[in-house]
């Protein structure tokens, strides 16, 4: 008998979920509207108008659903705090009923031993704070701020470790460029304000989570592995290195470089200006973190062609650059399976940014509910596999959360796509934990995999 692949003693094994997601519960307990009540309920916007109203009914099923956790064997439960539940305009007042429902829950985490991961920011920005122009205004930073330090202040002597946002690019280029996500926003200055807002408002909440004493504090980015379609052509090389600079430095560099690549601030004055960047907020943003969260489901091929419209208004300056369509075997979502993405991802931030120490906050495929569970088995497998040589290859990678925990509200697409290890009736809210959770367990159980 082989031994398979063993990950390091320490290694966390987890599961994800956010608020809006599977909360439902929208309106009680002085829950404050979100912009996504509003967006799903703007029709066109959301797969047959779904919206988060009921979800997966979590608010009130929380303690069955730890239950089911403890079942799988999870050690680690990441899960986001609805900020309009906690300040329902914003800002002003806590709401005590809303940090209620997040004590309760993390008590109970405890008490079956799973460790609470916190994201305090899973797209559900209060929608008060949007009609005051959302993350295109500086000061809805410094209400993130406070927010966080409030929610800190009830349930920091329970959780160890706080990410800040998660996926600011999802926020600030489908939130304000393109659109399909809330608010709905088209406008490419605004998507790039967005985002020097989203990285001011995480460095601030940083300041205010380390001063308050967090043990573990980061943020999760979602960089794309971009790849080039022919890696033997310069140009395609090249794309590659542009749309590396573009999405994911213009992040990762002000976090853990001190402040944006020349390239990405030439793009940045050109479509918004540079009067919202403020001399300061360099150093803010660069507040130090002890881990990055990396949350990986595809990769993104590009080729340098001269004529190309580029990627779209999720891609400003990449004129010129192709992006190409998913090939090969694609999950439900028609995303492009592929874990050696993972890998080189993971060995690029490893190479460029030494000393990262990384959590895998979210990886998992969407498909749909028939027959049996094993191809999104295969999938996690794979990425799996893609992790385990990585850290094999001297990448710190403390963790691996799988998304998700439950099948969910899947933002635009709604409830037609179904990401859970546990399946969800949405009918009766019965769950049924898939084959993938059974597998899932024994991966937990046995710290790795069969070679
Ligand atoms: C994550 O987003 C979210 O954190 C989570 O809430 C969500 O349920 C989960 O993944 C599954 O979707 O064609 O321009 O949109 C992932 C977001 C989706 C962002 C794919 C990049 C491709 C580029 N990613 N998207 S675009």
């Amino acid at each position: 008998m082989t031994l398979g692949l063993r990950f390091p003693d320490e290694f966390v094994w987890g599961a994800a979920t956010a608020a809006y997601q599977i909360e439902g519960a929208t309106r009680d307990d002085g829950r404050g509207p979100s912009i996504w009540d509003t967006f799903s309920r703007t029709p066109g916007k959301v797969f047959a108008g779904h919206t988060g109203d009921v979800a997966c009914d979590h608010y009130y099923r929380y303690a069955d659903d730890v239950g089911l956790m403890a079942d799988i064997g999870l050690r680690s439960y990441r899960f986001s705090i609805s900020w309009p539940r906690v300040k329902p305009d914003g800002t002003g007042p806590v709401n005590p009923r809303g940090l209620d429902f997040y004590d309760r829950l993390v008590d109970t985490l405890h008490e079956r031993g799973i460790d609470p991961v916190v994201t305090l920011y899973h797209w559900d920005l209060p929608q008060p704070l949007e009609d005051r122009g959302g993350w295109t205004a500086r000061e809805t930073a410094s209400w993130f701020a406070e927010y966080a330090a409030a929610v800190h202040q009830r349930l920091g002597d329970r959780v160890r470790v706080w990410t800040t946002l998660n996926e600011p690019w999802c926020s600030a280029f489908l939130g304000y460029a393109s659109g399909i996500h809330a608010p709905g926003r088209q406008d490419p200055a605004a998507a790039l304000k967005a985002l020097h807002h989203l990285l001011l408002a995480h460095g601030l909440a940083a300041g205010e989570l380390r001063a308050a004493g967090a043990e573990t504090l980061g943020i999760t980015l979602n960089p794309s592995a971009v790849r080039p379609a022919d890696p033997d052509s310069a140009a395609d090389v090249e794309a590659a290195r542009v749309v590396h600079t573009l999405s994911n430095r213009i992040f990762f560099d002000p976090l853990l470089a001190g402040g944006y690549p020349p390239e990405a601030l030439e793009l940045i004055e050109s479509l918004a200006g540079l009067g919202h960047i403020h001399d300061h907020d360099a150093k803010t943003i660069a507040a130090p973190i002890d881990v990055l969260g990396v949350n990986y489901y595809a990769p993104t091929y590009v080729a340098g062609r001269k004529g190309s419209p580029g990627g779209g208004p999720n891609n400003p300056g990449t004129e010129g650059i192709e992006f190409l369509p998913p090939s090969g075997p694609l999950t439900d979502m028609g995303w492009q399976i592929e874990p050696a993405g993972l890998l080189g991802l993971l060995e690029q931030i490893h190479a460029d940014y030494p000393g990262t120490s990384i959590m895998i906050t979210e990886n998992g495929a969407a498909f749909p509910h028939t027959g049996p569970d094993h191809d999104r088995i295969s999938y996690v497998d794979g990425h799996l596999r893609a992790v385990h040589e990585a850290i094999t290859r001297g990448v710190d990678v403390r963790g691996y959360f799988l998304w998700s925990f439950l099948d969910n509200f899947e933002w635009a697409e709604g409830y037609a796509k179904r990401f859970g290890i546990v399946h969800v009736d949405y009918q009766t809210q019965v769950r049924t934990l898939k084959e993938s959770a059974h597998w899932y367990r024994s991966v937990i159980a046995r710290n790795g995999l069969d070679a």
